[in-house]
């Protein structure tokens, strides 16, 4: 194995002696370490990593081995809730819930249309999860709102893939880590967000000085901190700072000109946009000094092999699309992709946020199918065995949009699979308002801020109480073995959809049920037959392969059951107008190109380059509202803290949200260390003590948004504000103007 030593990080409770092991996968971030599950007598009692699996040589990230211990918890809901007239939720039997259901479901179509239900989803369920939300959605139903939190998370990795590829599918791997002379983590802050990467460059790092490692982020974080050079970038400036540098490595022509030859079409487009951004304009608009900027054009101009990782410092930035291709670009002038130890890595951040894109509950259409090509559709209909013109079509409809639309009564009926909104979506004030208006259901294993709007509830199975598989950040499919029976009184997210499908009676052409599996496996089965041929095909691995092997990279198709490490080594790209899951969207506007406008710029197996402008971002600070806000993740806790908090120990070492801010600032304001601030946006206000120190730039301030009930004073999202990248339609999570007060 590339990297190593393993070291097994193992927790299980105390005193208790394990019956067996069951093969899983970590249900946290998108690295998807390999994990055994401690089981007795029919109860998870803990957890350890997977020593033989080469993604994380069995290490556990902190939060990972307390897990397990949610699903043990005392306040988890183990009967539906359905809301009664005096708008409390009441205990209801299955049969009641999923009949209420599908009357509301039934009564929305009729009354408002198909496009009327919304189903909003998640990236931390199932593949075989997803392609029967995309079968029953699609083909059932035939909606085209289907979403999820992956719209927050990696839509921009999806689009920047589709623009400058052709298709989804990250080129590098997590291999290539263990090569790369150069690793510039972008907008990426792994020391607390993917601790068991972080580990293993810095390992090597520690061993043999290699990699050289970029750090571009505003803050000095744990990351930054172990940089041999930290780009300490003024916030929304990232197309600035990747024009100044591409323009630097241009003018000495570090370039590949065979590559750019050979494989790809518009280098001249993007160059010119590259005019004018010499290094002190760059340094101007960015804040990174001169000679800081000069070693970083020298080091990604002249390095024989790269790996660039970008999160959401780029994706819930302004020009998040357009940062990402500005990097696809890099690699590609540079030649530094399809190689070992090279190309974009362009992360997930959910343990299969990915695989929803991949099969299809999100985005686009199943095994990376363009929903604008009607043959793609035609293939897909006839898997099927459904009528073509049932398929919806039309550009996605985001999260973000889809607020606008319960707003105007245009969305009746909206279901909520594993993931927490009413934290996570930007602007909660709004949030809270629409999302009111339609019929809600909720599919939870706990009470959270969104089941307050929720018309019906229902429990689900958590991890290790089911079976199916995920896809990470670097296209490795795990297997997650069912350690358990679920307790009495849930159900699978995968049962309950097999369950709504069957009532809601949804046929094929020839009157059989449309869905015809009633296990995981064979679902499996049939989305493999739909991946056969396409970018991510799947063929040739089986439950039984993924566990034997510890995972495998797709492609995997028949002639090649290893699957594929890297993409594109060949330097062909799935851009045929055929083959292509997108015909592409103006890079500055997000207008969608035609098939007309991308058959006349026949890239044809050639990678693209795009022009990339830099915009600034959407909200700037101005009179009443000094201040930048910055808002993200620390170490210690998983999100909406629904998993986290019920941990004792993950609980108290971040019990409550903060602000950093800096201490010239804080001086200024006569803040001390831990006082309660008030901080204000033109949208809310939330009290929180405040961090003193240097992590954070003058003028700006950061608070984790992890925190925050359904009134919630903590919730850094009550600051947040609503605009979207054109492409990717992903918001702006991170910049946001505000002021800080002393109460
Ligand atoms: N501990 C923990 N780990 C997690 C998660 C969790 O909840 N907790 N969630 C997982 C998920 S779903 C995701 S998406 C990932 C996210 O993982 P990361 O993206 O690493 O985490 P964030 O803290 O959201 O943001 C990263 C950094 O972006 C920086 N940033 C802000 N503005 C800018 C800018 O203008 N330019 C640049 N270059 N950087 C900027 C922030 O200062 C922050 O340090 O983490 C995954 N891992
Ligand atoms: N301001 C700001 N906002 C952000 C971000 C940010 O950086 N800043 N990051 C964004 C990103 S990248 C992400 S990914 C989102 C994450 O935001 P969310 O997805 O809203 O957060 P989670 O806490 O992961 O929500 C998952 C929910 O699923 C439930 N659950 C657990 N297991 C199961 C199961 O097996 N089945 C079902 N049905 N439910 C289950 C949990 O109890 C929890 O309520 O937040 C986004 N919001
Ligand atoms: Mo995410």
């Amino acid at each position: 194995m590339a990297w190593g030593p393993t070291k097994q990080n193992i927790h299980v409770e105390q005193g208790e002696e394990v019956d067996h092991w069951v093969h899983s996968t970590c249900n946290l971030c998108s690295i998807g370490c390999g994990t055994d599950i401690a089981v007795k007598d029919d109860h998870i009692i803990g957890i350890r990593g997977n020593k033989d699996h080469s993604i994380n040589l069995g290490r556990l990230d902190p939060k990972a081995k307390d897990q397990w211990i949610p699903n043990n918890s005392e306040d988890r809901l183990l009967t539906p809730l359905i809301r009664d007239d005096h708008g409390k939720l009441q205990p209801a039997s299955w049969e009641e819930a999923m009949s209420l259901i599908t009357r509301k479901a039934k009564e929305s179509i009729e009354k408002l249309g198909q496009n009327s239900i919304s189903i909003y989803s998640t990236g931390q369920g199932f593949l075989e999860d997803y392609y029967t939300i995309a079968k029953i959605g699609r083909a059932g139903i035939g909606t085209h709102l289907l979403d999820a939190n992956t719209r927050l998370c990696t839509a921009t990795t999806e689009w920047c893939l589709l623009q400058s590829f052709g298709s989804d599918g990250v080129p590098a791997a997590f291999e290539d880590l263990d090569e790369a002379e150069t690793v510039m983590l972008f907008g990426h802050n792994p020391a607390e967000t993917g601790t068991v990467l972080f580990d293993r460059i810095m390992e090597r790092k520690k061993k043999t000085g290699k990699p050289y490692l970029i750090v571009v982020d505003p803050r000095e974080t744990l990351s930054a901190k172990e940089a041999d050079l930290h780009l300490k970038i003024h916030p929304g400036t990232n197309v600035a700072l990747l024009n100044g540098l591409l323009n630097y490595v241009v003018e000495r022509d570090w370039l590949d000109h065979d590559y750019i030859n050979a494989h790809t079409i518009q280098f001249a487009e993007m160059k010119e946009s590259l005019k004018g951004w010499d290094i002190e304009r760059t340094s101007d608009v960015t804040d990174i000094p001169v000679d800081e900027l000069t070693r970083a054009a020298e080091q990604l101009g002249q390095t024989g092999s790269l790996v660039s990782t970008t999160l959401q410092g780029v994706y819930q930035s302004n020009d998040a699309t357009a940062t990402c291709v500005a990097i696809n670009n890099l690699h590609l002038m540079r030649g530094l992709i399809g190689k070992p130890g090279s190309g974009p890595l362009h992360l997930a951040g959910q343990p299969s946020s990915s695989g929803n894109r991949t099969v299809g509950g999100v985005g686009t259409y199943p095994g990376n199918r363009n929903p604008e090509n009607p043959e793609h559709l035609k293939d897909i209909a006839e898997l099927w065995n459904v009528d073509e013109k049932k398929l919806p079509t039309g550009p996605e409809k985001g999260i973000i949009k889809q607020l606008e639309l319960m707003e105007s009564g245009e969305i009746g009926f909206f279901w909520n699979i594993h993931t927490n909104p009413l934290v996570s979506l930007p602007h909660r004030e709004r949030v809270r308002e629409a999302m009111k208006k339609p019929f809600v259901v909720v599919q939870d294993p706990f009470l959270t801020a969104t089941t307050e709007v929720a018309d019906v509830v229902l429990p689900p199975a958590m991890w290790g109480e089911k079976t199916g598989t995920m896809e990470n950040g670097d296209r490795t499919i795990n297997v997650l073995r069912k350690a358990i029976e679920p307790p009495e009184g849930v159900k699978s997210d995968f049962d309950i959809l097999l369950e709504f499908a069957r009532r809601m009676d949804f046929r094929d052409k020839d009157g059989n049920p449309l869905i015809d599996y009633s296990e995981p496996e064979e679902a499996f089965e049939e989305w493999k037959k739909v991946s056969a041929g396409r970018p991510s095909d799947m063929t040739s691995m089986t439950y039984d392969r993924l566990e034997q092997e510890n995972g495998i990279h797709w492609p995997a198709p028949k002639d090649k059951p290893e699957g594929t490490v890297r993409l594109y080594s060949e330097g062909h790209f799935p851009t045929e107008h055929d083959v292509a899951q997108s015909f592409g969207k103006d890079i500055d506007t997000g207008r969608p190109n035609t098939s007309e406008e991308f058959a006349e710029l026949n890239p044809n197996g050639e990678a693209i380059f795009h022009p990339t402008h830099y915009f600034g971002t959407p909200e700037k600070p101005k009179k009443d509202y000094p201040m930048w806000l910055n808002t993200g993740r620390i170490i210690w806790h998983w999100h909406t803290r629904t998993k986290t908090a019920r941990s004792p120990y993950l609980d108290d070492k971040a019990p409550e949200a903060y602000v950093e801010i800096h201490k010239t600032d804080a001086d200024k304001l006569a803040i001390k260390e831990d006082e309660v601030v008030r901080i204000t946006s033109p949208r809310g206000t939330i009290d929180v003590p405040a961090r003193i120190g240097d992590v954070v730039r003058q003028g700006e301030v950061f608070v984790p948004f992890h925190y925050g009930d359904w009134e919630g004073e903590q919730a850094a999202n009550e600051l947040t504000h609503e605009s979207v990248d054109p492409l990717s339609h992903q918001p702006v999570l991170k910049h946001a103007a505000c002021r800080v007060e002393k109460i």
